[in-house]
């Protein structure tokens, strides 16, 4: 079981740009935060900040991230050659590389619920947060990997989960980060060439479309998640007809079932 240094992530990294450079830090507020200072300073593409342990994790708007040592927090600088409205799809391709790392190296099929939460039997086991950092992007993927879920917080021991508790083994944190990292540099690519294949890719993994939800946080809709458009925005059928939902306005509930 490899340790998350530099080394031994470096020794099992098989990118062109992802992860070059890497930094890894002991501790920090945020890496996206941190990625960010980088990317101001002119850090070039694939520019990775991990950390193993944030004392000011963030989620999407201005939530908290809880994130305690044995967990995967990771934050890439990007430099997206894609229109500003396309530029969520960079947070699918890093959620879909997540899916596939966790797979790969903990044997774990995970969902994704959208937008770019991974989760396992309705637990949340990652998540990732996408910003504008002027003309670059940072996006910062978290995944619960190594952790004792009673090193959670009580609030969050019934909805969140970790690789360690569902594989009851320990986590190879090196692997992970390498194996993420590869795989966002592909789905990246793709977007690149074919946004279309990353969301269907997308649509695939997905635990959302085909059921009731309800957004909460901004414009509140409630319906039946139908597809994804070509900027990654969720159309809910309504009784008042499609609604076009952006990621960075609000958040998903599940809707509460006919008859409830
Ligand atoms: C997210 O936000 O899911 C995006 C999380 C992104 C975290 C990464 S870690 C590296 C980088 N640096 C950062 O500072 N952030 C990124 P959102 O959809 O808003 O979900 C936040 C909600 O998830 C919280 O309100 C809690 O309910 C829950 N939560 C907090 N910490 C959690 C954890 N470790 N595991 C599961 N759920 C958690």
């Amino acid at each position: 079981m490899a340790d998350l240094t530099a080394g031994a992530l470096a020794a099992r990294l098989r990118t062109r740009a992802f992860g070059r450079p890497l930094v890894v830090l002991d501790q920090v507020g945020s890496t996206n935060d941190r990625a960010r200072e980088l990317a101001d300073a002119g850090a070039g593409e694939g520019t990775t900040v991990i950390a193993r342990v944030q004392t000011g994790g963030r989620g999407r708007h201005g939530r908290r991230w809880v994130s305690p040592a044995g967990g995967l927090w990771m934050s890439v600088v990007l430099r997206p050659g894609l229109p500003v409205p396309q530029w969520p799809l960079a947070g699918f391709a890093a959620a879909l590389a997540a899916a596939d790392a966790v797979q790969e190296v903990a044997g774990v099929s995970a969902g994704l619920k959208w937008p770019n939460d991974l989760v396992v039997a309705g637990r949340k086991l990652g998540g990732v947060l996408v910003e504008a950092a002027g003309s670059a992007a940072v996006v910062g993927v978290g995944v619960n990997a190594d952790i004792d879920p009673d090193a959670l917080p009580a609030d969050l021991r019934r909805t969140a989960t970790t690789l360690r508790a569902l594989t009851g083994t320990g986590v190879d944190l090196a692997a992970l980060a390498a194996r993420l990292l590869e795989h966002f540099e592909e789905y990246y690519g793709l977007l690149h060439q074919d946004p279309a294949a990353v969301v269907a890719a997308w649509r695939r993994r997905s635990v959302t479309l085909g059921q009731p939800v309800r957004t909460t946080g901004g414009r509140e809709v409630e319906g039946v998640a139908e597809d994804v458009d070509g900027t990654g925005a969720l159309l809910v059928r309504t009784e008042a007809g499609l609604v076009r939902v952006v990621a960075g306005e609000v958040s998903l509930r599940p809707a509460p079932e006919a008859g409830e």
